[in-house]
C-alpha cells in the first residue's frame, strides 16, 4: 500500500500514555459502590449481576507477578470516529504486555462480525499498518444492534471457539447499552467472558461526570472548524453570500457549539435552547432573518450560519411528532408495512393525533417523509439526510422578501450550503486523540487483566498532559436510566445534551451578539500534527470550559 509523506510520519508518532500506565504491573483502587444515573429500582432488577460494581482507578505496582495470556475480541460499533485504530493497537499493546502470547481477535463489520462468526486475527503486521491512522478500516464498523439471547448465544459459540476471554466493543451510547446487556448475560451464565466498553462518537453526547469526552469529537470539530474558518475567509473577501452549515451530532449540538466557539460564526442554532425556549420552527427563522436585517443595514450582505444535524428533533411541536411516529410505527409495523409506498404519508396522517397530524401536513413532504420512513436499525430518525439547512435558508429568504414588500429590508441574500459530517469521522485523530484512544485501549487490556466486566474504559484529567492522565473503569450501569424506545421502556445509557447552564454555552451566550453584529471571525487551520504543544496538543474548548467549571 502506498503511503502519503503524512501517513509516513504519523506511523512514527509514540501516542503518549498516562504515567500510571507506563510500569510493569497496575493496581486497582477500588471507590465506593455505585448507583445508576435514575430508576435505580429498575435497573438493578435488569442487571442483578454487574449492577453497582464500584468505580476504579489505577495506580503503578511494583509487583510484576507473570500474568496469563488472554484472548480478546474486538468489535467497532456504528459511525466511524477519529482514533478507533489508535484503540485498538492501545488494546494489542496492552494485552502483549500482559503476556506476549495474548491474541486479539477483531470481528468484522461490526456487531454482526460476531453473530456471523466472521473474524480475523490482528498481529503486529496488521496493527503497524494502522497506527495513528483515520478511519475504522482495520476491521469495519457496523450498526447491527446486538440485543437478542439468540444473538448472544451465537457470538458465544465463536468466543468459545476462538479461546476468547473477553470482548471490547468500542462505540457510541446505544452500543455500550448493549455491551451493558451482553456483560450481565454473559456474567449470569457463567459464560465466562467479560465485556469491556469503549466512548466512541464524534458526537460527543456520550458523556457525563465520569466519562470527560467521547474520542473522536476532538478530531472531528478541528476538521469541520478548519473548513468553516476557511468559508468564513471566502465569506469575508467575496461579502456576497449567507452560508448555511448544516454539522454533523445526530441529536446534541455539541459539535456546533464547539465550532461557534472555535469559529465565531454569526449565527449558530443550539437544539437544546430551541427547545428549552419551546421555539417554534418560524421564531427559528426570524432569529436568523434578524442576523441578515442587522448585517445589511451595516452594508453585510454576508455571514455565516451553523445548524446542528439535530434541530428538527429539538422543536417541541416535531418532537412531539417524532414521540408519536416512533410508538406508532412500532405498535402497527406489520399494517404499515402492507401499505402502499404512495399511500404512507396519509396512511401516516390518519392515524396520528390532530396536533401532531397538524405539525406533520406543515411540514415540506420531503422532511416528513424523511421523519417518518428513513430509519436507522436503532430506530432513530436518520437526521443527517435532512436538509435543515436549505429547509431554513429557503424559510429565511421567504420571511425577507415579506419583509422587503413591507419596506423593512432592503438587503441582497443569497444563499450557499454545506453539510459537513462525514469529511471529519475518518481524519487522521489529532495529537489528543492518538493519545486518548491509545490510553483508552490500554485501559480496557489492564480492565480485562483485573477480571473486570461490564466497565467502560476510563481516561480522565483530559486537560492536563496525558502523562497525568487518570485509568479505571466506570460500570455502565452507573451511567443509565429507562427511557422509552420503540414503545417500550428500556435500560439506556443516557445521552449527553448541551448544558444551558454549562460553561461551553454560557462563554457562547456571552459572545454571541457580538459575533452576529460585527465579523469576529477566527480561522482554526488545519490539525498540526508537528510543532510546538499549544498548537498541536490543544483539547477541545468544550472541555477546557467543562473542566475550568468543575475546578473553581
Ligand atoms: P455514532 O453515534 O454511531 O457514533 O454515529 C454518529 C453519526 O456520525 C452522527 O453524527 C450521524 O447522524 C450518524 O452517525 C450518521 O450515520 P451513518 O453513518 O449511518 O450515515
Amino acid at each position: 500500500m502506498e503511503k502519503s509523506p503524512l501517513q509516513q510520519a504519523r506511523v512514527a508518532y509514540k501516542p503518549q500514555l498516562p504515567n500510571v500506565l507506563t510500569g510493569t504491573a497496575v493496581k486497582v483502587v477500588e471507590g465506593e459502590a455505585t448507583q445508576s444515573a435514575g430508576d435505580q429500582e429498575d435497573i438493578k432488577k435488569l442487571f442483578p449481576n454487574t449492577y453497582g460494581l464500584p468505580e476504579i482507578v489505577f495506580e503503578k505496582s511494583s509487583d510484576a507477578a507473570p500474568s496469563k495470556p488472554v484472548n480478546v475480541g474486538v468489535i467497532l460499533s456504528g459511525g466511524q470516529a477519529p482514533g478507533g485504530h489508535n484503540v485498538i493497537s492501545g488494546l494489542f499493546d496492552g494485552i502483549k504486555a500482559i503476556n506476549k502470547d495474548s491474541r486479539l481477535y477483531g470481528f468484522l463489520m461490526g456487531p454482526g462480525g460476531l453473530v456471523d462468526h466472521n473474524y480475523k486475527e490482528l498481529t503486529s503486521d496488521i496493527i503497524d499498518e494502522y497506527r495513528n491512522t483515520g478511519g475504522f478500516d482495520i476491521i469495519g464498523s457496523g450498526r447491527t444492534k446486538l440485543e437478542t439471547k439468540e444473538q448472544f448465544d451465537k457470538g458465544l459459540e465463536i468466543l468459545r471457539e476462538l479461546g476468547i476471554n473477553a470482548l471490547v466493543i468500542i462505540g457510541g451510547d446505544d452500543s455500550n447499552t448493549n455491551a451493558a446487556i451482553l456483560a450481565e448475560y454473559y456474567k449470569a451464565i457463567g459464560a465466562g467472558v467479560q465485556v469491556i466498553g469503549v466512548p466512541k462518537t464524534i458526537d460527543g453526547d456520550l458523556k457525563n461526570s465520569v466519562i470527560e469526552t467521547s474520542f473522536g469529537f476532538d478530531t472531528a470539530t478541528k476538521v469541520y472548524s478548519e473548513v468553516i474558518g476557511n468559508i468564513q475567509r471566502d465569506c469575508n473577501s467575496a461579502k456576497k453570500y449567507w452560508h448555511f452549515i448544516k454539522l454533523m451530532g445526530r441529536s446534541a449540538s455539541h459539535i456546533a457549539l464547539e465550532c461557534a466557539l472555535k469559529c465565531q460564526p454569526n449565527v449558530c442554532i443550539i437544539s437544546e435552547e430551541v427547545e428549552a425556549k419551546d421555539m417554534t420552527l418560524d421564531q427559528v427563522v426570524d432569529e436568523i432573518a434578524d442576523a441578515v436585517i442587522k448585517r445589511a443595514e451595516k452594508g453585510k450582505n454576508y455571514g455565516v450560519v451553523l445548524v446542528p444535524e439535530g434541530l428538527i428533533e429539538f422543536i417541541p411541536a416535531v418532537k412531539r411528532l417524532i414521540a408519536e411516529l416512533n410508538d406508532l410505527l412500532a405498535a402497527k409495523a406489520d399494517e404499515f408495512a402492507a401499505v402502499a409506498p404512495k399511500e404512507q404519508l396519509a396512511w401516516i396522517s390518519a392515524h396520528l393525533s390532530a396536533a401532531n397530524a397538524a405539525t406533520y401536513a406543515s411540514l415540506p413532504t420531503g422532511v416528513a417523509r424523511q421523519l417518518s420512513l428513513d430509519r436507522d436499525p436503532h430506530g432513530n430518525v436518520q437526521v443527517s439526510l435532512i436538509e435543515t439547512e436549505k429547509l431554513l435558508s429557503e424559510m429565511v429568504g421567504k420571511r425577507l422578501a415579506q419583509l422587503k414588500e413591507e419596506g423593512k429590508y432592503n438587503g441582497k441574500y443569497s444563499t450557499m450550503h454545506h453539510f459537513f459530517g462525514y469529511e471529519g469521522r475518518c481524519a487522521d485523530p489529532s495529537n489528543f486523540d492518538a493519545n486518548y484512544c491509545y490510553g483508552l485501549g490500554y485501559t480496557a487490556a489492564m480492565l480485562i487483566a483485573n477480571g473486570m466486566t461490564g466497565y467502560m474504559s476510563s481516561l480522565r484529567n483530559l486537560t492536563f498532559a496525558p502523562v497525568n492522565w487518570v485509568a479505571g473503569g466506570i460500570p455502565i450501569t452507573m451511567m443509565m436510566n429507562m427511557e422509552r424506545r420503540h414503545g417500550e421502556m428500556k435500560p439506556v445509557i443516557r445521552k449527553a445534551l448541551v448544558e444551558l447552564d454549562g460553561a461551553p454555552f454560557l462563554k457562547f451566550v456571552k459572545m454571541r451578539e457580538t459575533w452576529k453584529a460585527d465579523d469576529c471571525y477566527t480561522y482554526p487551520g488545519p490539525i498540526q500534527y508537528f510543532g510546538p504543544a499549544e498548537v498541536c496538543d490543544i483539547p477541545s474548548l468544550t472541555l477546557v470550559y467543562e473542566q475550568k467549571r468543575r475546578k473553581y
